[in-house]
């Protein structure tokens, strides 16, 4: 399979640098990372361990492919979407977190348009050099639902070179439990500072279970069927098998980074305002944290207006 994977950080290279085993694979992303995979090769630690040689670019403009993987963080969603809009290819695929990722694809772009989501841990270690910290799942679909020929083609992509990987036919459904997870895990351990396990008790985990209970209401409210019981049963899981993690947005606020907090807890409160209109909805939980993560943001200047 011919692919593109856009967005060269921590998941895109470590997909990339493995799907480049079996696959014709071009990776963007920005220097100095894409000068050494140029110069060097992409080495993948961990998990998956091997150095393969995708070809590596800075510019994602005019490419063309069967499948294009989008791995930026949600906030670039939409300038990786006007990039891949130059170029020519049957599907592009979000593996991000967050929501609303696919419609910004889908507004630019009149390819077909797939959703993902996965539970692989990457960090990137070095220009040139990414670790997988744990092979996790993929799953793939059609971003509306319903079947895909081009999801299963990529879903066996994946599978080729040892990624658990399956297409399904539910992906909406998919992506609001993994919504749940995300609301209910990232930003109390951002603010809190503390590993995943931490929210298997105590304040942590009333913390956690409520936003995920209201990101279920506000699932049920869009008529995706998504129980609270089964929102903070995969909070829990989640946090169980990870527990020794560091959540992607304690990463980031650790690092100083802007967070995918307006795509994940901020989506939840939006999605929540649109449906009160009829219906009595209140998430003050979801409400409380998206808040405490943008004043981070203002104070540390890396919040974009
Ligand atoms: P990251 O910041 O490490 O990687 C994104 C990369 O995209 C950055 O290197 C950035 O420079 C590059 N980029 C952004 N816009 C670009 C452009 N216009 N041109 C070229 N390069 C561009 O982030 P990440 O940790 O890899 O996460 C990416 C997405 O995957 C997020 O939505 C995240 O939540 C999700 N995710 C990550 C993991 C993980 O283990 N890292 C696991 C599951 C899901
Ligand atoms: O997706 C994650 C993230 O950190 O963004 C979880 C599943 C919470 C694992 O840390």
């Amino acid at each position: 399979m011919d692919i593109v994977v856009f967005g060269a950080g921590s998941l895109g290279s470590l997909l990339g640098g493995v799907l480049a085993r079996e696959h014709d694979v071009t990776l963007v992303g920005r220097d100095p990372h894409v000068s050494a995979v140029r110069d060097a090769g992409l080495r993948v630690e961990g998990a998956f361990e091997a150095t393969t040689t995708p070809d590596a670019t800075t510019d994602g403009t005019d490419l063309s492919g069967d499948v294009a993987l989008v791995t930026v963080k949600a906030f670039d969603t939409a300038e990786a979407a006007s990039a891949l809009a130059t170029g020519d290819f049957d599907a592009v695929c979000s593996l991000q977190n967050g929501m609303g990722n696919e419609e910004t694809l889908a507004d630019a772009l009149d390819c077909e348009i797939l959703a993902g989501t996965a539970t692989c841990g990457a960090i990137r270690q070095a220009p040139g050099v990414v670790e997988c910290t744990g092979r996790g799942e993929i799953v793939v679909g059609a971003a509306d639902g319903g079947d895909s020929p081009i999801a299963e083609s990529l879903a066996a992509a994946f599978d080729a070179v040892g990624f658990d990987c399956e297409a399904v036919a539910d992906m909406p459904r998919r992506l609001w439990a993994k919504l749940a997870v995300n609301a209910g895990i990232n930003a109390v351990t951002a603010l809190a500072r503390v590993d995943n396990g931490a929210l298997l008790s105590g304040d942590a985990n009333d913390l956690a279970r409520a936003a995920a209970r209201e990101t279920a209401r506000v699932a049920r409210a869009r008529d995706v069927s998504l129980s609270n019981r089964e929102a903070v049963a995969r909070v829990e899981a989640v946090a169980e098998g990870t527990a020794t993690n560091t959540s992607s947005m304690r990463q980031d606020v650790e690092a100083e980074r802007r967070t995918e907090v307006d795509a994940i807890n901020g989506y939840v409160v939006d999605a929540a305002c649109e449906a009160r209109r009829e219906l009595d909805l209140d998430v003050p939980v979801n409400r409380t944290l998206t808040s405490l993560l943008r004043a981070w943001e203002d104070g540390a200047g890396v919040r974009e207006s």
